[in-house]
């Protein structure tokens, strides 16, 4: 085992650790049975982004668009959290000041008990409409009408999620720039840190001085930035963190 990988070493600083900041990507959901993106079985292989999740794709096809939101939705309906998930919804519980940014649109967080939650990518379970803005949450699967049409004035309704090439919300991402800024410890669980501005945080909590904490499976290029490095599934390792975690805060106690 080398120092990266030593979860007595990273519960020593956690012990000593007011601010954890976590960062979550599609990995943590794997384990759910919820497709990535970019591995093997990845979404992004069989299909194009380019086709599928940007405002141009859905300016061309909404009805294609749609079709593959709608089941995605399915898949997720039928999928529950994780240990992974489980866990980060106690940690709130656990550190004074405790923030979990995602960029999973699932929905899983939320259903594991994480309270509040910066969603960068939106959530698949809420509709918007195209003409006023309207955000609503819609949750029938599969959908009886595709595309969808806004309840209120008619006009179409696109999942309210962030595709490529769109902005995310200035707020939002303001709070995690913030949270990635003024954290001690980021836990970056399950992205392959890749797509921007997302990446970027971790790298804002390294320029303060947090100790960065990766959990994937596999190396990404935030891997060298890691002052820790667990190669293995969110499922797995962050249960054993939190076991040796909570054994320690009881030992301190006694
Ligand atoms: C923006 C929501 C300003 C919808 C998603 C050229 C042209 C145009 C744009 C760009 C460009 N170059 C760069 C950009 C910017 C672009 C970008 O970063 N592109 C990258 C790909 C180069 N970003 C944007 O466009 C963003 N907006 O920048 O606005 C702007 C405006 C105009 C023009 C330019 C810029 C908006 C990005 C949001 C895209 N929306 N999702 C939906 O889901 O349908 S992004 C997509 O990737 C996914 O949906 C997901 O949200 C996101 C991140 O992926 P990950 O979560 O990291 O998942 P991935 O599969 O990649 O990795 C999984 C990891 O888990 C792996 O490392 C694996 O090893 C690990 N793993 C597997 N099993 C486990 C595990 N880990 C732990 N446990 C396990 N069991």
């Amino acid at each position: 085992m080398t120092e990266k990988q030593d979860i007595g070493a990273l519960v020593e600083v956690l012990l000593q650790t007011r601010r954890v900041t976590v960062s979550t990507g599609a990995g943590i959901s794997a384990e759910s049975g919820i497709p990535t993106f970019r591995g093997q079985e990845g979404l992004w292989k069989q299909f194009r982004a380019e086709e599928l999740a940007t405002p141009t794709a859905f300016t061309q096809n909404p009805e294609l668009v749609w079709e593959f939101y709608d089941w995605r939705r399915g898949i997720i309906a039928q999928k529950t959290p994780n240990p992974g998930h489980q866990v980060l919804a106690s940690w709130e519980n656990i550190f004074p000041s405790f923030s979990l940014i995602t960029q999973n649109i699932d929905g899983f967080h939320q259903k594991a008990g994480s309270k509040s939650i910066l969603e960068l990518h939106g959530n698949i379970w809420k509709v918007r409409c195209t003409e006023e803005g309207t955000v609503t949450e819609n949750h029938e699967v599969p959908l009886t009408k595709i595309p969808p049409l806004c309840p209120a004035c008619g006009a179409l309704l696109r999942p309210h999620v962030v595709w490529f090439g769109e902005s995310l919300s200035p707020v939002v991402l303001n709070n995690a720039f913030q949270q990635s800024a003024s954290c001690e410890v980021m836990f970056v669980v399950g992205t392959s840190a890749v797509v921007q501005p997302a990446a970027s945080l971790p790298l804002a909590a390294a320029e303060r001085g947090a100790k960065v904490v990766e959990v994937n499976p596999d190396p990404t290029p935030l891997t060298p930035y890691a002052n820790f490095s667990f190669r293995g599934k969110a499922g797995e390792i962050l249960p054993l963190i939190d076991e040796e975690l909570k054994k320690a805060f009881s030992a301190k106690k006694d």
